[in-house]
């Protein structure tokens, strides 16, 4: 009997060590504490020992070994699989936060953003102004009256009210001056909307920056001297410009500044519908009907205003071909704005 024992165990404790998993632990306990069992077959020879009493302590020793060394392994065995599941879960990383990718600037905001600093640094205020507006701010203070020819260039979405999406930054000229009075140095950027057809260099929503400047002896030299280094400052490089005449009903004389299209270099390319250039920022001196709606002195004061298309200059200062990309959403291509 003795040394049957001593041969289950060793075989016991072999099977053990190879055991990997619970099913294999299952089997060796039926194995060996089953009804037809190792340990039920020793109680069977129990009959034939000599010493029953010593035999049936000696059983009893091993069925209780066993019993407890298959309890050690199952315990043992999900300890393994807790601290393998605690392994191989993802860790918290206190530092995530830092490494993870951060948003970026709109180039159109990084592009505002410069011009705001160039003209903040010559003494310029900067505004803010509805989006919503109504016919009198958009198109009558502007000396544009109903049924103006003028107003064809700039449709736009109407509410229900009356009142309607702004066209033009412009819209805002007439609470400004009445708001400050003269003199006054301001720039006011803001949203537009258009209801147009949309193509490389035109969206029906978009930005400008309005300028106005008014003060004794204004001139046009005011005005190209504040255009020229605007635009020096924010391209910071040579750009190719040109003015010539424009017809805005609030400005008189105004004028048209053109960009040589940075896309082609002026050959000619969809950015710039095949001209080689682009309507960049329109501007005058501010007509002295729209200077006496606002409550200017026109004895006393004149000015400038001008419109920049602020979307278009960020196309020309970030190579951007398609003004569409800026209102895409497409994080991919606006997101590798966020270095310059
Ligand atoms: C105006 O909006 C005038 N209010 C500008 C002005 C202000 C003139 C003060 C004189 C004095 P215009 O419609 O041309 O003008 O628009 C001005 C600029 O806005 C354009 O040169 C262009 O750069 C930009 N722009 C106009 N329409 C669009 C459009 N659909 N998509 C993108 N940019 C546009």
């Amino acid at each position: 009997m003795k040394e049957r024992i001593e041969e289950l165990e060793a075989l016991f404790e072999k099977a053990l060590s190879e055991a990997t998993d619970a099913a294999a632990l299952e089997n060796l306990r039926v194995e060996y504490l089953g009804k037809k069992g190792h340990v039920a077959e020793l109680m069977k020879g129990l009959r034939d020992a000599q010493d029953k009493k010593a035999a049936g302590q000696l059983i009893n020793v091993f069925k209780c070994g066993v019993e407890s060394r298959i309890e050690e392994a199952t315990e043992a065995m999900k300890q393994a699989q807790i601290n393998a599941r605690i392994r191989n879960a993802k860790k918290y990383n206190p530092t995530l936060a830092r490494e993870r990718e951060f948003g970026s600037y709109h180039p159109i905001t990084l592009a505002t953003r410069e011009v705001e600093d160039v003209f903040i640094s010559m003494g310029f205020t900067i505004e803010n102004y509805n989006e919503i507006v109504d016919d009198y701010q958009c198109f009558e203070a502007l000396n544009i009256p109903k049924h103006h020819p003028a107003r064809d260039m700039q449709d736009t979405y109407y509410l229900d009210n009356g009142q309607l999406l702004k066209t033009h930054t412009s819209a805002a000229q007439n609470y400004i001056m009445k708001k400050y009075g003269a003199p006054l140095r301001a720039i006011f950027p803001g949203r537009c909307f258009r209801n147009e057809s949309t193509d490389a260099c035109h969206e029906n929503t978009f930005f400008q920056m309005e300028g106005m400047m008014i003060d004794e002896n204004i001139s046009i030299s005011n005005l190209i001297y504040f255009m020229k280094t605007m635009l020096s400052e924010v391209f910071k490089r040579d750009v190719k410009v040109r003015l010539r005449p424009g017809f805005f009903p609030f400005v008189e004389p105004g004028f048209e500044l053109d960009i040589n299209c940075e896309i082609c270099g002026g050959e000619g390319c969809p950015s710039c519908k095949n001209s080689g250039w682009l309507e960049l920022c329109p501007c005058g001196m501010i007509h002295p009907n729209v200077l006496r709606e606002g409550g200017i002195d026109t004895e006393k004061y004149t000015g400038f205003a001008f419109g920049l298309g602020l979307t278009r200059l960020a196309m020309m200062k970030y190579g951007v071909k398609d003004i569409r990309d800026f209102n895409s959403g497409n994080l991919k291509s606006l997101s590798q704005f966020k270095s310059i």
